[in-house]
Protein backbone atom coordinates (compact mmCIF):
# COMPACT_ATOMS: atom_id res chain seq x y z
CA UNK A 1 0.00 0.00 0.00
CA UNK A 2 1.23 3.49 -1.02
CA UNK A 3 -0.82 6.52 1.24
CA UNK A 4 -0.46 9.80 0.20
CA UNK A 5 -2.22 13.63 0.77
CA UNK A 6 -4.94 12.78 -2.09
CA UNK A 7 -5.71 16.38 -2.07
CA UNK A 8 -2.21 17.81 -2.64
CA UNK A 9 0.85 19.49 -2.35
CA UNK A 10 2.29 23.05 -2.66
CA UNK A 11 4.90 23.22 -5.33
CA UNK A 12 7.85 24.10 -3.20
CA UNK A 13 6.41 21.97 -0.30
CA UNK A 14 8.36 18.93 1.04
CA UNK A 15 6.10 15.96 -0.79
CA UNK A 16 6.30 12.53 0.87
CA UNK A 17 3.71 9.52 0.53
CA UNK A 18 3.77 6.35 2.89
CA UNK A 19 4.88 2.55 1.67
CA UNK A 20 4.04 -0.14 3.60
CA UNK A 21 7.01 -2.42 1.71
CA UNK A 22 10.41 -1.11 0.48
CA UNK A 23 11.42 -1.31 -3.27
CA UNK A 24 11.94 1.47 -5.82
CA UNK A 25 8.91 3.86 -6.63
CA UNK A 26 8.36 5.98 -9.91
CA UNK A 27 6.32 9.42 -9.95
CA UNK A 28 3.29 8.94 -13.25
CA UNK A 29 2.29 12.38 -14.63
CA UNK A 30 -1.12 10.94 -15.19
CA UNK A 31 -2.24 13.75 -17.42
CA UNK A 32 0.86 12.45 -19.63
CA UNK A 33 0.06 8.82 -18.75
CA UNK A 34 3.90 8.10 -18.44
CA UNK A 35 7.06 8.32 -15.64
CA UNK A 36 8.88 11.66 -15.39
CA UNK A 37 12.26 11.49 -14.82
CA UNK A 38 11.81 12.68 -10.55
CA UNK A 39 14.12 10.77 -8.26
CA UNK A 40 11.85 8.68 -5.73
CA UNK A 41 13.71 8.30 -2.58
CA UNK A 42 13.09 5.73 -0.43
CA UNK A 43 13.90 6.40 3.59
CA UNK A 44 13.34 3.29 6.08
CA UNK A 45 11.57 4.78 9.11
CA UNK A 46 11.22 1.86 11.28
CA UNK A 47 8.18 -0.24 12.66
CA UNK A 48 5.25 2.27 13.00
CA UNK A 49 3.63 0.61 16.51
CA UNK A 50 0.81 3.17 15.94
CA UNK A 51 0.41 1.83 12.40
CA UNK A 52 1.15 -2.08 12.93
CA UNK A 53 3.82 -2.09 9.78
CA UNK A 54 7.19 -1.34 8.65
CA UNK A 55 6.62 2.34 7.04
CA UNK A 56 9.01 3.33 4.41
CA UNK A 57 8.92 7.47 3.46
CA UNK A 58 8.94 8.05 0.17
CA UNK A 59 10.53 11.10 -0.76
CA UNK A 60 9.25 13.54 -4.12
CA UNK A 61 9.42 16.67 -3.21
CA UNK A 62 11.72 17.45 -6.63
CA UNK A 63 8.85 17.48 -8.55
CA UNK A 64 7.32 20.80 -8.53
CA UNK A 65 5.52 21.45 -12.16
CA UNK A 66 1.64 21.87 -11.47
CA UNK A 67 -0.17 18.61 -12.81
CA UNK A 68 -1.95 15.53 -11.57
CA UNK A 69 -0.01 12.46 -10.54
CA UNK A 70 0.84 8.90 -8.71
CA UNK A 71 2.79 6.97 -7.19
CA UNK A 72 3.85 3.41 -8.40
CA UNK A 73 6.24 0.61 -7.03
CA UNK A 74 7.98 -1.94 -8.75
CA UNK A 75 5.46 -4.44 -8.50
CA UNK A 76 2.69 -2.24 -9.70
CA UNK A 77 1.39 -0.76 -6.51
CA UNK A 78 -0.24 2.55 -7.41
CA UNK A 79 -0.90 5.39 -4.64
CA UNK A 80 -4.20 7.40 -5.16
CA UNK A 81 -3.84 10.38 -7.44
CA UNK A 82 -2.84 13.68 -6.02
CA UNK A 83 -2.12 17.47 -7.27
CA UNK A 84 0.99 19.58 -6.74
CA UNK A 85 -0.30 23.35 -7.62
CA UNK A 86 -0.20 26.71 -6.11
CA UNK A 87 -3.70 27.22 -3.94
CA UNK A 88 -3.96 23.25 -4.30
CA UNK A 89 -5.74 23.75 -1.02
CA UNK A 90 -8.23 26.62 -2.43
CA UNK A 91 -11.12 24.50 -2.82
CA UNK A 92 -11.13 21.96 0.07
CA UNK A 93 -10.51 25.58 2.62
CA UNK A 94 -13.76 27.10 1.26
CA UNK A 95 -16.02 23.85 1.42
CA UNK A 96 -14.51 23.13 4.69
CA UNK A 97 -15.95 26.90 5.88
CA UNK A 98 -19.18 25.97 3.10
CA UNK A 99 -19.84 22.59 5.67
CA UNK A 100 -21.17 24.91 8.39
CA UNK A 101 -23.72 26.11 6.32
CA UNK A 102 -25.00 22.81 5.90
CA UNK A 103 -25.01 22.85 9.85
CA UNK A 104 -27.69 25.76 10.17
CA UNK A 105 -30.47 25.13 12.11
CA UNK A 106 -33.70 27.09 12.50
CA UNK A 107 -33.64 28.36 9.28
CA UNK A 108 -34.62 26.28 5.61
CA UNK A 109 -31.18 26.29 3.00
CA UNK A 110 -32.15 27.10 0.10
CA UNK A 111 -31.50 25.17 -3.40
CA UNK A 112 -29.50 28.52 -4.59
CA UNK A 113 -27.27 27.85 -1.38
CA UNK A 114 -27.56 24.23 -0.41
CA UNK A 115 -27.94 22.80 -4.16
CA UNK A 116 -29.41 19.16 -3.58
CA UNK A 117 -28.87 19.07 0.02
CA UNK A 118 -31.76 21.61 0.18
CA UNK A 119 -33.89 21.23 3.31
CA UNK A 120 -36.72 22.91 5.49
CA UNK A 121 -36.25 24.58 8.38
CA UNK A 122 -35.91 23.16 11.64
CA UNK A 123 -36.00 23.15 15.76
CA UNK A 124 -38.51 26.51 15.10
CA UNK A 125 -40.52 25.54 18.29
CA UNK A 126 -39.90 27.26 21.96
CA UNK A 127 -37.50 25.53 24.00
CA UNK A 128 -38.33 24.57 27.89
CA UNK A 129 -35.51 25.49 30.53
CA UNK A 130 -35.25 22.11 32.37
CA UNK A 131 -36.93 21.71 35.46
CA UNK A 132 -39.27 24.08 34.89
CA UNK A 133 -42.29 25.00 32.56
CA UNK A 134 -41.00 27.99 31.68
CA UNK A 135 -40.39 28.43 27.77
CA UNK A 136 -38.11 30.83 25.58
CA UNK A 137 -37.56 31.05 21.87
CA UNK A 138 -33.75 30.56 20.45
CA UNK A 139 -32.80 30.76 17.33
CA UNK A 140 -30.25 29.24 14.92
CA UNK A 141 -26.87 28.31 15.66
CA UNK A 142 -25.07 25.29 13.96
CA UNK A 143 -26.31 21.21 14.65
CA UNK A 144 -22.83 20.02 16.29
CA UNK A 145 -22.08 17.05 14.57
CA UNK A 146 -24.12 13.93 13.69
CA UNK A 147 -26.81 15.15 15.84
CA UNK A 148 -29.09 18.06 15.92
CA UNK A 149 -27.76 19.00 19.56
CA UNK A 150 -26.49 22.67 20.12
CA UNK A 151 -23.65 23.01 22.57
CA UNK A 152 -22.34 26.10 24.03
CA UNK A 153 -19.16 24.89 24.78
CA UNK A 154 -18.44 23.10 21.09
CA UNK A 155 -19.86 26.16 19.28
CA UNK A 156 -17.82 28.78 20.91
CA UNK A 157 -14.46 26.62 20.62
CA UNK A 158 -15.37 26.27 16.77
CA UNK A 159 -16.15 30.05 16.22
CA UNK A 160 -13.37 30.83 18.37
CA UNK A 161 -10.83 28.81 16.21
CA UNK A 162 -12.30 30.68 13.05
CA UNK A 163 -11.93 33.88 14.54
CA UNK A 164 -8.41 33.22 15.69
CA UNK A 165 -7.66 32.12 12.07
CA UNK A 166 -9.54 35.51 10.61
CA UNK A 167 -7.00 37.82 13.10
CA UNK A 168 -4.48 35.97 12.45
CA UNK A 169 -4.09 35.71 8.50
CA UNK A 170 -7.11 37.55 7.24
CA UNK A 171 -5.48 37.14 3.68
CA UNK A 172 -6.75 33.36 3.88
CA UNK A 173 -10.60 34.28 4.21
CA UNK A 174 -11.71 36.69 0.88
CA UNK A 175 -13.43 33.85 -1.23
CA UNK A 176 -17.30 33.77 -1.38
CA UNK A 177 -18.57 30.35 -0.80
CA UNK A 178 -22.37 31.09 -1.82
CA UNK A 179 -24.01 31.62 1.34
CA UNK A 180 -26.87 33.57 2.24
CA UNK A 181 -24.95 36.42 3.28
CA UNK A 182 -22.16 36.18 0.55
CA UNK A 183 -21.46 39.72 -0.78
CA UNK A 184 -22.92 42.16 1.97
CA UNK A 185 -19.48 43.68 2.32
CA UNK A 186 -18.66 40.71 5.53
CA UNK A 187 -16.18 38.13 4.61
CA UNK A 188 -18.35 34.64 4.42
CA UNK A 189 -16.43 33.32 7.64
CA UNK A 190 -17.32 36.35 9.55
CA UNK A 191 -20.95 35.66 8.16
CA UNK A 192 -21.16 32.52 8.87
CA UNK A 193 -19.20 32.74 12.77
CA UNK A 194 -21.83 35.46 13.11
CA UNK A 195 -24.86 32.49 12.63
CA UNK A 196 -23.53 30.83 15.57
CA UNK A 197 -22.53 33.63 17.73
CA UNK A 198 -25.87 34.84 17.78
CA UNK A 199 -27.54 31.94 19.08
CA UNK A 200 -24.46 31.26 21.50
CA UNK A 201 -26.19 35.58 22.96
CA UNK A 202 -29.22 33.83 23.09
CA UNK A 203 -27.84 31.19 25.82
CA UNK A 204 -26.67 33.98 28.51
CA UNK A 205 -28.54 34.33 31.85
CA UNK A 206 -29.14 38.20 33.22
CA UNK A 207 -26.84 37.12 35.61
CA UNK A 208 -24.09 36.77 32.98
CA UNK A 209 -24.21 32.67 33.33
CA UNK A 210 -24.36 31.07 30.12
CA UNK A 211 -26.67 27.85 29.48
CA UNK A 212 -24.48 24.68 28.82
CA UNK A 213 -26.73 23.47 26.09
CA UNK A 214 -30.20 22.72 23.78
CA UNK A 215 -31.02 19.73 22.74
CA UNK A 216 -33.80 16.92 22.93
CA UNK A 217 -33.78 14.86 26.24
CA UNK A 218 -32.79 11.81 23.89
CA UNK A 219 -31.09 11.63 20.41
CA UNK A 220 -33.91 11.10 17.73
CA UNK A 221 -33.86 8.74 15.23
CA UNK A 222 -31.93 9.05 12.04
CA UNK A 223 -34.26 11.29 10.91
CA UNK A 224 -33.74 14.84 8.84
CA UNK A 225 -33.54 18.04 11.48
CA UNK A 226 -37.07 18.92 10.27
CA UNK A 227 -38.82 15.55 11.21
CA UNK A 228 -37.22 15.88 15.07
CA UNK A 229 -39.96 17.76 16.87
CA UNK A 230 -39.32 16.25 20.31
CA UNK A 231 -39.15 19.04 22.52
CA UNK A 232 -35.71 20.67 22.49
CA UNK A 233 -34.60 21.69 26.48
CA UNK A 234 -32.67 24.57 27.52
CA UNK A 235 -29.74 22.38 30.04
CA UNK A 236 -28.35 24.37 33.60
CA UNK A 237 -25.43 26.93 32.81
CA UNK A 238 -22.12 25.65 33.49
CA UNK A 239 -18.87 27.53 34.47
CA UNK A 240 -16.97 26.16 31.02
CA UNK A 241 -19.82 27.63 28.78
CA UNK A 242 -19.89 30.92 30.60
CA UNK A 243 -16.48 31.13 30.10
CA UNK A 244 -15.86 30.08 26.24
CA UNK A 245 -18.94 32.02 26.08
CA UNK A 246 -16.89 34.71 27.69
CA UNK A 247 -13.59 34.07 25.46
CA UNK A 248 -15.51 34.04 22.68
CA UNK A 249 -17.54 37.04 22.83
CA UNK A 250 -14.59 38.84 23.58
CA UNK A 251 -13.08 37.60 20.27
CA UNK A 252 -16.18 38.49 18.16
CA UNK A 253 -15.81 42.16 19.66
CA UNK A 254 -12.63 42.88 18.13
CA UNK A 255 -13.20 41.19 14.56
CA UNK A 256 -16.34 42.68 14.14
CA UNK A 257 -15.68 46.08 15.52
CA UNK A 258 -15.02 47.79 12.45
CA UNK A 259 -17.82 46.07 10.53
CA UNK A 260 -21.27 46.30 12.86
CA UNK A 261 -19.69 48.63 15.78
CA UNK A 262 -23.59 48.33 17.60
CA UNK A 263 -23.15 43.91 17.70
CA UNK A 264 -19.72 44.44 18.46
CA UNK A 265 -20.58 46.70 21.50
CA UNK A 266 -23.37 44.01 22.81
CA UNK A 267 -20.72 41.09 22.53
CA UNK A 268 -18.26 43.09 24.72
CA UNK A 269 -21.07 44.07 27.09
CA UNK A 270 -22.18 40.20 27.18
CA UNK A 271 -18.49 39.14 27.94
CA UNK A 272 -18.06 41.24 30.93
CA UNK A 273 -21.54 40.00 32.27
CA UNK A 274 -20.31 36.47 31.81
CA UNK A 275 -17.03 37.37 33.55
CA UNK A 276 -18.79 38.92 36.16
CA UNK A 277 -20.44 35.99 36.71
CA UNK A 278 -17.16 33.69 36.71
CA UNK A 279 -15.67 36.17 39.72
CA UNK A 280 -18.52 35.29 41.51
CA UNK A 281 -19.05 31.92 41.12
CA UNK A 282 -15.39 30.28 41.91
CA UNK A 283 -16.81 26.95 41.30
CA UNK A 284 -16.37 24.53 38.40
CA UNK A 285 -19.81 23.05 37.75
CA UNK A 286 -19.08 19.95 35.65
CA UNK A 287 -21.92 19.10 34.09
CA UNK A 288 -23.57 15.94 33.84
CA UNK A 289 -26.81 14.73 32.03
CA UNK A 290 -29.73 14.40 34.44
CA UNK A 291 -31.63 11.01 34.34
CA UNK A 292 -33.30 10.29 31.23
CA UNK A 293 -31.46 12.55 29.09
CA UNK A 294 -28.86 10.76 27.09
CA UNK A 295 -27.39 13.47 24.55
CA UNK A 296 -23.45 15.38 24.88
CA UNK A 297 -22.41 16.06 27.83
CA UNK A 298 -19.55 17.77 26.93
CA UNK A 299 -18.55 17.37 30.63
CA UNK A 300 -15.06 18.66 31.87
CA UNK A 301 -13.55 17.71 35.65
CA UNK A 302 -11.59 20.97 35.50
CA UNK A 303 -12.41 24.67 34.30
CA UNK A 304 -8.96 26.28 35.60
CA UNK A 305 -8.07 25.99 31.42
CA UNK A 306 -11.74 27.83 30.34
CA UNK A 307 -11.36 30.29 32.93
CA UNK A 308 -7.76 31.16 31.96
CA UNK A 309 -8.73 31.54 28.76
CA UNK A 310 -11.76 33.36 29.50
CA UNK A 311 -9.56 35.87 31.72
CA UNK A 312 -6.72 36.38 28.80
CA UNK A 313 -9.68 37.63 26.80
CA UNK A 314 -11.39 40.00 28.89
CA UNK A 315 -8.38 41.23 29.89
CA UNK A 316 -6.93 41.76 26.55
CA UNK A 317 -10.47 43.57 25.41
CA UNK A 318 -12.45 44.69 28.12
CA UNK A 319 -10.51 47.69 28.64
CA UNK A 320 -10.62 51.28 26.87
CA UNK A 321 -8.59 49.59 23.88
CA UNK A 322 -12.28 49.84 22.66
CA UNK A 323 -13.81 52.27 20.86
CA UNK A 324 -14.81 54.82 24.03
CA UNK A 325 -18.09 54.85 23.94
CA UNK A 326 -18.81 50.89 24.78
CA UNK A 327 -17.86 52.30 28.24
CA UNK A 328 -21.28 53.74 28.89
CA UNK A 329 -22.90 50.12 28.57
CA UNK A 330 -20.35 49.22 30.90
CA UNK A 331 -21.71 50.76 34.93
CA UNK A 332 -18.35 49.73 35.73
CA UNK A 333 -16.03 51.36 33.70
CA UNK A 334 -14.83 53.42 36.12
CA UNK A 335 -13.57 50.07 37.75
CA UNK A 336 -12.06 49.17 34.89
CA UNK A 337 -8.93 48.93 36.28
CA UNK A 338 -9.93 47.22 39.56
CA UNK A 339 -11.41 44.69 36.92
CA UNK A 340 -8.07 44.60 35.07
CA UNK A 341 -6.12 43.76 38.01
CA UNK A 342 -8.82 40.93 38.92
CA UNK A 343 -8.56 39.32 35.35
CA UNK A 344 -4.95 39.48 35.53
CA UNK A 345 -4.61 37.70 39.15
CA UNK A 346 -7.15 34.96 38.05
CA UNK A 347 -5.54 34.35 34.76
CA UNK A 348 -2.05 34.41 36.81
CA UNK A 349 -3.42 31.89 39.31
CA UNK A 350 -5.23 30.09 37.04
CA UNK A 351 -1.82 29.46 34.99
CA UNK A 352 0.15 28.62 37.43
CA UNK A 353 -2.74 25.77 38.85
CA UNK A 354 -2.70 24.55 35.26
CA UNK A 355 0.50 24.04 34.71
CA UNK A 356 1.06 22.08 37.39
CA UNK A 357 -1.58 19.99 37.07
CA UNK A 358 -0.08 19.04 32.99
CA UNK A 359 3.68 18.66 33.55
CA UNK A 360 3.78 15.26 31.58
CA UNK A 361 5.60 13.48 34.43
CA UNK A 362 3.25 10.66 34.08
CA UNK A 363 4.22 10.06 30.57
CA UNK A 364 0.56 11.19 29.45
CA UNK A 365 0.91 12.38 25.91
CA UNK A 366 1.02 16.31 24.93
CA UNK A 367 -1.98 17.87 25.23
CA UNK A 368 -2.36 20.09 22.11
CA UNK A 369 -5.14 22.43 24.32
CA UNK A 370 -6.92 23.52 21.39
CA UNK A 371 -9.61 21.55 21.52
CA UNK A 372 -13.36 21.47 22.97
CA UNK A 373 -11.88 19.89 26.63
CA UNK A 374 -8.41 21.57 26.88
CA UNK A 375 -8.47 25.11 25.87
CA UNK A 376 -5.13 26.29 27.21
CA UNK A 377 -3.50 27.10 23.71
CA UNK A 378 -6.57 29.40 23.29
CA UNK A 379 -5.33 31.07 25.99
CA UNK A 380 -2.35 30.73 25.24
CA UNK A 381 -3.20 32.72 21.87
CA UNK A 382 -5.06 35.35 23.53
CA UNK A 383 -2.22 36.26 25.71
CA UNK A 384 1.15 36.02 22.99
CA UNK A 385 -0.45 37.57 20.25
CA UNK A 386 -1.99 40.43 22.38
CA UNK A 387 -0.48 43.46 20.36
CA UNK A 388 -0.95 45.50 24.18
CA UNK A 389 0.79 42.65 25.59
CA UNK A 390 -1.81 43.29 28.86
CA UNK A 391 -0.89 40.42 30.45
CA UNK A 392 2.53 41.77 31.13
CA UNK A 393 6.18 40.00 29.58
CA UNK A 394 6.52 37.38 32.47
CA UNK A 395 3.04 35.68 31.76
CA UNK A 396 3.05 36.07 28.21
CA UNK A 397 6.53 34.17 28.25
CA UNK A 398 5.30 32.10 30.47
CA UNK A 399 2.23 30.97 27.19
CA UNK A 400 4.78 31.55 24.72
CA UNK A 401 7.14 28.52 26.39
CA UNK A 402 4.08 26.31 27.25
CA UNK A 403 3.18 26.55 23.41
CA UNK A 404 6.82 26.03 21.89
CA UNK A 405 6.91 22.98 24.15
CA UNK A 406 4.14 21.58 22.83
CA UNK A 407 4.98 22.02 19.20
CA UNK A 408 8.79 21.24 19.77
CA UNK A 409 7.19 17.51 21.46
CA UNK A 410 5.28 17.36 17.95
CA UNK A 411 8.08 17.79 15.91
CA UNK A 412 10.30 15.29 17.89
CA UNK A 413 7.06 12.78 17.60
CA UNK A 414 6.83 12.55 13.95
CA UNK A 415 10.84 11.64 13.65
CA UNK A 416 9.78 7.73 13.09
CA UNK A 417 7.32 6.01 11.29
CA UNK A 418 4.30 8.03 9.88
CA UNK A 419 5.40 11.84 10.14
CA UNK A 420 2.20 12.00 12.27
CA UNK A 421 2.43 13.55 15.70
CA UNK A 422 0.81 11.28 17.79
CA UNK A 423 1.26 8.42 20.12
CA UNK A 424 -1.07 5.62 20.48
CA UNK A 425 -2.87 6.93 23.43
CA UNK A 426 -3.44 9.68 21.95
CA UNK A 427 -6.16 7.85 19.68
CA UNK A 428 -8.91 8.92 21.56
CA UNK A 429 -12.89 9.89 20.48
CA UNK A 430 -12.18 12.82 17.40
CA UNK A 431 -8.40 11.69 16.98
CA UNK A 432 -8.31 13.25 14.04
CA UNK A 433 -8.95 16.70 15.78
CA UNK A 434 -5.72 16.26 17.77
CA UNK A 435 -3.54 15.74 14.58
CA UNK A 436 -5.59 18.70 13.39
CA UNK A 437 -5.00 20.86 16.46
CA UNK A 438 -1.56 19.65 16.48
CA UNK A 439 -0.91 21.31 13.50
CA UNK A 440 -2.70 24.32 15.05
CA UNK A 441 -0.25 24.51 17.45
CA UNK A 442 2.76 23.93 15.30
CA UNK A 443 1.82 26.72 13.23
CA UNK A 444 0.94 29.44 16.18
CA UNK A 445 4.30 28.56 17.20
CA UNK A 446 5.31 29.73 13.63
CA UNK A 447 3.67 32.80 13.69
CA UNK A 448 4.69 33.46 17.23
CA UNK A 449 8.42 33.17 15.91
CA UNK A 450 7.71 35.26 12.85
CA UNK A 451 6.36 38.13 15.50
CA UNK A 452 8.77 38.17 17.75
CA UNK A 453 11.76 38.15 14.94
CA UNK A 454 9.72 41.46 13.98
CA UNK A 455 9.12 43.04 17.35
CA UNK A 456 12.74 42.22 18.54
CA UNK A 457 14.12 42.91 14.74
CA UNK A 458 16.13 39.83 15.47
CA UNK A 459 17.21 37.96 12.36
CA UNK A 460 14.57 36.19 10.88
CA UNK A 461 17.31 34.41 9.30
CA UNK A 462 17.92 32.48 12.66
CA UNK A 463 14.83 31.95 13.38
CA UNK A 464 13.89 30.44 9.81
CA UNK A 465 14.51 26.67 10.43
CA UNK A 466 12.22 26.74 13.49
CA UNK A 467 9.75 28.05 11.83
CA UNK A 468 10.11 25.60 8.32
CA UNK A 469 10.31 22.73 10.79
CA UNK A 470 6.97 24.11 12.38
CA UNK A 471 5.78 24.11 9.04
CA UNK A 472 6.71 21.34 7.56
CA UNK A 473 5.29 19.49 10.44
CA UNK A 474 1.97 20.93 10.21
CA UNK A 475 1.79 20.00 6.61
CA UNK A 476 2.58 16.21 7.76
CA UNK A 477 -0.28 16.43 9.96
CA UNK A 478 -2.80 17.42 7.45
CA UNK A 479 -0.99 14.76 4.91
CA UNK A 480 -2.32 12.59 7.07
CA UNK A 481 -5.84 13.57 7.30
CA UNK A 482 -6.14 14.12 3.82
CA UNK A 483 -4.90 9.99 3.22
CA UNK A 484 -1.08 9.23 4.10
CA UNK A 485 -1.90 7.05 7.10
CA UNK A 486 -2.38 3.42 7.78
CA UNK A 487 -5.91 3.13 6.50
CA UNK A 488 -5.27 4.60 2.69
CA UNK A 489 -8.38 6.94 3.47
CA UNK A 490 -9.13 10.90 3.20
CA UNK A 491 -10.79 11.32 5.79
CA UNK A 492 -12.58 14.57 4.53
CA UNK A 493 -15.73 13.75 2.50
CA UNK A 494 -15.43 14.80 -1.02
CA UNK A 495 -11.77 15.37 -1.27
CA UNK A 496 -9.82 12.60 -2.58
CA UNK A 497 -10.33 8.97 -4.53
CA UNK A 498 -10.38 7.33 -1.15
CA UNK A 499 -11.94 10.01 0.60
CA UNK A 500 -14.29 8.38 3.49
CA UNK A 501 -18.04 7.94 2.20
CA UNK A 502 -20.69 6.76 5.00
CA UNK A 503 -20.20 9.26 7.91
CA UNK A 504 -22.37 9.28 11.27
CA UNK A 505 -24.88 12.20 10.32
CA UNK A 506 -28.28 12.34 10.41
CA UNK A 507 -28.89 14.21 7.07
CA UNK A 508 -26.52 12.10 5.12
CA UNK A 509 -28.56 9.27 6.23
CA UNK A 510 -31.69 10.46 6.25
CA UNK A 511 -31.60 12.21 2.81
CA UNK A 512 -31.35 9.98 0.56
CA UNK A 513 -28.84 11.18 -1.39
CA UNK A 514 -25.82 9.04 -2.28
CA UNK A 515 -23.15 11.37 -1.80
CA UNK A 516 -22.26 12.98 1.69
CA UNK A 517 -22.27 16.45 2.00
CA UNK A 518 -18.40 17.43 1.26
CA UNK A 519 -16.14 18.81 3.62
CA UNK A 520 -16.67 17.20 6.55
CA UNK A 521 -13.82 15.84 8.51
CA UNK A 522 -14.56 12.24 10.14
CA UNK A 523 -13.69 11.90 14.17
CA UNK A 524 -11.19 9.49 13.03
CA UNK A 525 -9.85 6.14 14.82
CA UNK A 526 -10.56 5.88 18.59
CA UNK A 527 -8.42 2.75 20.08
CA UNK A 528 -11.44 2.77 22.82
CA UNK A 529 -13.56 0.66 20.63
CA UNK A 530 -17.19 2.88 22.04
CA UNK A 531 -19.73 1.74 19.28
CA UNK A 532 -20.89 -1.66 18.72
CA UNK A 533 -19.68 -1.37 14.87
CA UNK A 534 -16.53 -0.62 15.39
CA UNK A 535 -15.99 -3.36 17.61
CA UNK A 536 -17.16 -5.67 14.74
CA UNK A 537 -13.83 -5.36 13.07
CA UNK A 538 -11.17 -4.19 15.83
CA UNK A 539 -10.24 -5.23 18.62
CA UNK A 540 -7.12 -4.62 21.01
CA UNK A 541 -4.72 -5.88 18.88
CA UNK A 542 -5.69 -3.49 16.04
CA UNK A 543 -3.24 -1.00 15.75
CA UNK A 544 -4.01 2.50 16.76
CA UNK A 545 -4.25 3.91 13.46
CA UNK A 546 -6.72 1.08 11.94
CA UNK A 547 -9.36 1.20 15.01
CA UNK A 548 -12.01 3.03 12.29
CA UNK A 549 -14.82 1.78 10.22
CA UNK A 550 -16.29 3.95 7.88
CA UNK A 551 -19.55 3.00 8.21
CA UNK A 552 -22.64 5.48 10.13
CA UNK A 553 -23.49 3.49 12.71
CA UNK A 554 -19.58 3.88 14.21
CA UNK A 555 -20.13 7.07 15.88
CA UNK A 556 -17.11 7.10 18.05
CA UNK A 557 -15.20 7.07 14.64
CA UNK A 558 -16.90 8.55 11.56
CA UNK A 559 -19.17 11.26 13.41
CA UNK A 560 -18.41 14.23 12.01
CA UNK A 561 -18.28 17.57 14.23
CA UNK A 562 -18.15 21.69 14.09
CA UNK A 563 -15.12 21.66 16.04
CA UNK A 564 -13.15 19.23 14.15
CA UNK A 565 -13.95 20.86 10.60
CA UNK A 566 -12.68 24.17 12.35
CA UNK A 567 -9.49 23.37 13.46
CA UNK A 568 -8.87 21.44 10.14
CA UNK A 569 -9.83 24.90 8.15
CA UNK A 570 -7.62 26.79 10.77
CA UNK A 571 -4.61 25.13 9.09
CA UNK A 572 -5.65 24.54 5.95
CA UNK A 573 -6.27 28.00 5.46
CA UNK A 574 -3.24 28.93 7.05
CA UNK A 575 -1.59 27.17 3.53
CA UNK A 576 -3.88 28.85 1.43
CA UNK A 577 -3.70 32.59 2.79
O1 LIG B 1 -9.41 13.72 28.31
C1 LIG B 1 -9.27 12.32 28.46
C2 LIG B 1 -7.79 11.96 28.44
O2 LIG B 1 -7.17 12.51 29.59
C3 LIG B 1 -7.64 10.45 28.45
O3 LIG B 1 -6.26 10.11 28.34
C4 LIG B 1 -8.42 9.88 27.25
C5 LIG B 1 -8.32 8.38 27.15
O4 LIG B 1 -8.99 7.81 28.25
O5 LIG B 1 -9.81 10.24 27.36
C6 LIG B 1 -9.98 11.64 27.30
O6 LIG B 1 -11.36 11.91 27.42
C7 LIG B 1 -12.08 11.66 26.22
C8 LIG B 1 -12.77 12.97 25.81
O7 LIG B 1 -13.61 12.75 24.67
C9 LIG B 1 -11.75 14.05 25.44
O8 LIG B 1 -10.95 13.62 24.36
C10 LIG B 1 -13.12 10.59 26.52
O9 LIG B 1 -12.45 9.36 26.72
C11 LIG B 1 -14.06 10.46 25.32
O10 LIG B 1 -15.13 9.57 25.61
C12 LIG B 1 -14.67 11.82 24.96
O11 LIG B 1 -15.39 11.64 23.78
C13 LIG B 1 -16.24 12.74 23.44
C14 LIG B 1 -17.60 12.13 23.06
O12 LIG B 1 -18.50 13.16 22.66
C15 LIG B 1 -18.23 11.36 24.22
O13 LIG B 1 -18.41 12.23 25.29
C16 LIG B 1 -15.64 13.44 22.22
O14 LIG B 1 -14.44 14.11 22.57
C17 LIG B 1 -16.65 14.46 21.69
O15 LIG B 1 -16.18 14.99 20.46
C18 LIG B 1 -18.01 13.78 21.43
O16 LIG B 1 -18.88 14.81 21.13
C19 LIG B 1 -20.13 14.36 20.56
C20 LIG B 1 -21.22 15.03 21.40
O17 LIG B 1 -21.20 14.47 22.71
C21 LIG B 1 -22.58 14.85 20.76
N1 LIG B 1 -22.53 15.35 19.38
C22 LIG B 1 -21.56 14.61 18.57
C23 LIG B 1 -20.18 14.85 19.12
C24 LIG B 1 -19.10 14.21 18.26
O18 LIG B 1 -19.12 12.81 18.38
O1 LIG C 1 -25.83 10.10 17.24
C1 LIG C 1 -25.23 10.23 18.52
C2 LIG C 1 -23.87 10.90 18.37
O2 LIG C 1 -24.05 12.25 17.95
C3 LIG C 1 -23.14 10.89 19.72
O3 LIG C 1 -21.82 11.34 19.53
C4 LIG C 1 -23.11 9.46 20.27
C5 LIG C 1 -22.46 9.41 21.65
O4 LIG C 1 -23.07 10.29 22.49
O5 LIG C 1 -24.42 8.93 20.40
C6 LIG C 1 -25.07 8.84 19.11
O6 LIG C 1 -26.38 8.35 19.31
C7 LIG C 1 -26.43 6.94 19.55
C8 LIG C 1 -26.74 6.70 21.02
O7 LIG C 1 -25.65 7.19 21.81
C9 LIG C 1 -26.95 5.23 21.25
N1 LIG C 1 -28.05 4.73 20.42
C10 LIG C 1 -27.74 4.93 18.98
C11 LIG C 1 -27.56 6.39 18.69
C12 LIG C 1 -27.29 6.65 17.22
O8 LIG C 1 -26.05 6.09 16.86
ZN1 LIG D 1 -32.10 22.28 13.68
Amino acid sequence: MISVNETGFLPSAVKLAISDSPGSFRLIDDTEGKPIDIGVAVIDSGFDETAGCEVYRLDFSGVSAPGIYHLESDDGICSAAFKVEPHVYKTLKNSLLKSFYFQRCGCGLQEEYAGCYKRPRCHINPVRILGSEKTLTVHGGWHDAGDYGRYASAGAVTVAHMLYAYELFPEAFTDRVNIPESGNGLPDILNECRYELDFLSELQDEDGGVHHKVTTLQFCGFVMPEADLAEQVMFPVTSMSTADFAAVMCIASRVYAGYDPDFARNCIHQAYLAGQWLLQNPENTDFHNPEGCNTGEYTDDSDIDERMWAYAELLRTDTDTMPEERHHINPMSSQSDSRQDSYLANLSAGLELYLKEHDHSDGRSEDDGFGWQDVSCLAAAAVIFDPENHAGEELRNKMSDMLLERANAFVSMQEDGYPVSMKKQDFVWGSNMVVSNRADILILASIALRKKAEKTGEDIRALTLDIELYEEAALNQMHYILGMNAMNISYVTGFGENAFKDPHNRVTIADDIERPIPGMVSGGSCIQLLDEEIKKIADDSTPAQKCYFDHHLSYSTNEIAIYWNSSFLFVTAYFDR
